[in-house]
C-alpha cells in the first residue's frame, strides 16, 4: 500500500482548519484508512507565485528541504493545495539537473541533509534513484482510491446539490512536463462531485484563474477581485449552490473577494469537505462558520428544508 505524508501548506492550518479536519477524516479510519503520516518539520512549500517568480535559489532550497523530509520517510508527499503541488513537483524536476542539485546539496549539508531521491529498483549493481513523488489530494482520490470506492463510501448522496468546479491554474499546469489531469478538459474534481451524488454544473470560462494567484491578490487586490467577480457571475448564472475547488488559495480568494461585490455570495468549499458531507460527517465539524460566505443556504438545501 502506498505510504503518504500530509502536506497541508500554510493556508489550511492557519485559515481553514475545517479543510484539515475533512482531509484527515476522509483519509483516516472513518474513511479510506490510508497510511498517512504527519511530518512536523515541513515548512511553507514555498509558495510558487512569490518565491519561484522572484528568487529561484531560495525557492529551490526551501522546496528541496521539504522533499528531503519526504525522502527520509520514503513516502509520497500528499499536497492538499495546487500551489504546494506546483512548487514541490517543479522542484523535483529542477533537481534532475546535476549542477542545481550540487548547489542545493552544498547548502543542505549545513543542516545535515542531502537530496538523493528514493531508490526504486536495482539494475545489476546500479541503484536507480527516482524523484520523491509529489501528489495532489484530488489525484490520490481518483487514481489511488478510485471513483467506484468513492461512490461506495457515499452513504449520504448529495442528490439535490448543484456544484461548480473551480480547478485553478496550478492544478491544470503544475509543471511544463507533468500534469495530473487534461489541462484543456479536466475532469477529476467533476467526477468526484458526481460520485458524491451531486451535479457538477458547467459554466463559462470555467478554467480561468480565480484572480488571486501569482502575487496578484497581494499586489493589486482590485484586479484580483474583479476577476473573481467575473467568475462568480458565470457560476451564479449556472445556478450553482456552491463552488468546489482543490486549492485553498483559490478558496480563500472566492470566500474573501465576494464581500467586495455581493451581500450574500456563493459558498465555497474544498473538495474534501464535499466528500466528507457525502460520507455522512456532521457538518459542524467542517468549520464552515470560519468561512466569510455563509454556508447556511447550502446546508439548508442539503437537509431538504
Ligand atoms: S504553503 Fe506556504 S503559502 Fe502555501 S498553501 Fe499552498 S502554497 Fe504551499
Ligand atoms: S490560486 Fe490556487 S491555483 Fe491559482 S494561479 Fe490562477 S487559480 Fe486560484
Ligand atoms: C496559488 C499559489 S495556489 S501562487 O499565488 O500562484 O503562488
Amino acid at each position: 500500500m502506498t505510504k503518504y505524508a500530509y502536506f497541508f501548506g500554510c493556508i489550511i492550518p492557519n485559515r481553514y482548519p475545517g479543510i484539515e479536519y475533512a482531509v484527515r477524516w476522509v483519509c483516516g479510519k472513518e474513511g479510506y484508512g490510508l497510511d498517512v503520516k504527519d511530518i512536523k518539520e515541513f515548512s511553507c512549500c514555498p509558495v510558487p507565485g512569490i518565491f519561484y517568480s522572484s528568487d529561484k535559489n531560495t525557492w529551490l532550497l526551501l522546496a528541496s528541504r521539504n522533499l528531503v523530509l519526504g525522502q527520509k520517510e520514503r513516502r509520497e508527499i500528499l499536497t492538499v493545495c495546487n500551489g504546494c503541488l506546483t512548487s514541490l513537483l517543479k522542484a523535483t524536476e529542477y533537481l534532475k539537473d546535476p549542477k542545481r542539485l550540487g548547489k542545493v546539496n552544498r547548502t543542505l549539508a549545513q543542516i545535515g541533509k542531502k537530496y538523493t531521491g528514493i531508490p526504486r529498483k536495482t539494475e545489476g549493481r546500479r541503484r536507480i534513484m527516482e524523484p520523491v513523488k509529489v501528489r495532489h489530494y484530488v489525484d490520490v482520490m481518483t487514481d489511488d482510491i478510485g471513483l467506484e470506492d468513492i461512490q461506495k463510501h457515499t452513504t449520504r448522496p448529495l442528490n439535490n446539490i448543484r456544484a461548480a468546479t473551480h480547478y485553478g491554474c496550478h492544478y491544470l499546469r503544475p509543471t511544463e512536463n507533468q500534469t495530473i489531469d487534461d489541462p484543456n478538459d479536466p475532469v477529476k474534481i467533476d467526477k468526484i462531485i458526481e460520485a458524491c451524488g451531486a451535479t457538477s454544473v458547467d459554466y463559462d470560462d470555467k478554467l480561468d484563474c480565480c484572480g488571486a494567484g501569482g502575487g496578484v491578490r497581494s499586489h493589486v487586490v482590485e484586479l484580483a477581485n474583479s476577476l473573481t467577480e467575473d467568475k462568480c457571475r458565470n457560476i451564479a448564472a449556472a445556478g450553482a449552490d456552491c463552488i468546489v475547488t482543490g486549492c485553498p488559495f483559490c478558496l480563500l480568494q472566492f470566500d474573501n473577494a465576494q464581500k467586495a461585490f455581493t451581500k450574500d455570495g456563493i459558498p465555497v468549499m474544498h473538495v474534501s469537505q464535499l466528500q466528507a458531507l457525502a460520507m455522512g460527517i456532521d457538518p459542524i465539524s467542517l468549520g464552515f462558520d470560519t468561512h466569510h460566505v455563509s454556508a447556511h443556504s447550502f446546508l439548508r438545501k442539503l437537509r431538504g428544508v
